[in-house]
């Protein structure tokens, strides 16, 4: 059995969404999010010495941190969720590409643009940090959505790994319907992920469509 600890809206909803499209085992533990500045609780810093979810802990007790590495990780055990690319495959190295994309660059871009106090040691630079950061944000989608295009996925015609951990990161934007007038494909890729039965689940019990409330017609 898997235990994922996570919250709903955070990084651990595309690790649940694998391990649920993979229809194996596993259990969520929900771990309270800790407003800026305020220590994790002792429980997460045990499992993640940087008091950050997801943590998953393999069925043999290891310990996983980092979403992109236990994506990767699931996605290749679990082959029958058909959720990566075979290694000698010709979409293997697209596929690293841009998972790894995503976890450095803008999962790291929303970490500044989310918690901006951490990455100055001003303590008026916050608000230029927030502001360079959504820029920098902006940037890196843009190039996502490019190598996108008019493809149904990342990948081409199948999804993968990558497609759900992009639709996961693109409610993090701070205007979500703005975000997706500007880049319709990515909303149509968004849209053809979340279809997916297993993936519809997950986003429903993670409160991860708010953002459409906010819609204006
Ligand atoms: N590089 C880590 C980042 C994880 C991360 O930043 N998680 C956020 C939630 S999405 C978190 O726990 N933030 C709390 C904090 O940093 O204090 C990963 O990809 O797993």
């Amino acid at each position: 059995m898997y235990r994922l600890y996570g919250r709903p809206g955070s990084g651990s909803v595309a690790i649940e969404a694998i391990l649920e499209a993979a229809a194996v085992p596993y259990e969520v533990e929900l771990i309270e999010r800790s407003s800026d500045g305020q220590a994790p609780s002792e429980k997460l810093t045990r499992l993640n010495p940087l008091g950050q979810v997801p943590v998953l802990i393999l069925p043999d007790g290891t310990i996983m941190t980092e979403s992109a590495a236990i994506a990767l990780y699931l996605a290749d055990t679990h082959r029958e969720a058909d959720l990566a690319p075979p290694p000698t495959s010709a979409e293997r190295a697209a596929y690293l590409r841009w998972m790894i994309y995503l976890a450095t660059n803008v999962y790291m871009t929303g970490l500044a643009a989310y918690y901006p106090d951490r990455y100055t040691s001003d303590q008026s630079g916050g608000k230029c940090v927030k502001s360079a950061a959504l820029n920098r944000m902006a940037r890196e989608w843009d190039i996502y959505a490019q190598a996108l295009g008019d493809k149904p996925y990342i990948l081409g015609d199948k999804m993968s790994a990558a497609d759900i951990y992009a639709a996961m990161q693109a409610t993090w934007n701070f205007d979500v319907p703005a975000f997706f007038k500007k880049h319709p494909n990515l909303r149509a890729m968004y849209n053809r992920v979340t279809a997916h039965p297993a993936i519809a689940k997950v986003w429903g019990r993670n409160e991860m469509e708010d953002w459409k409330y906010c819609l204006k017609s």
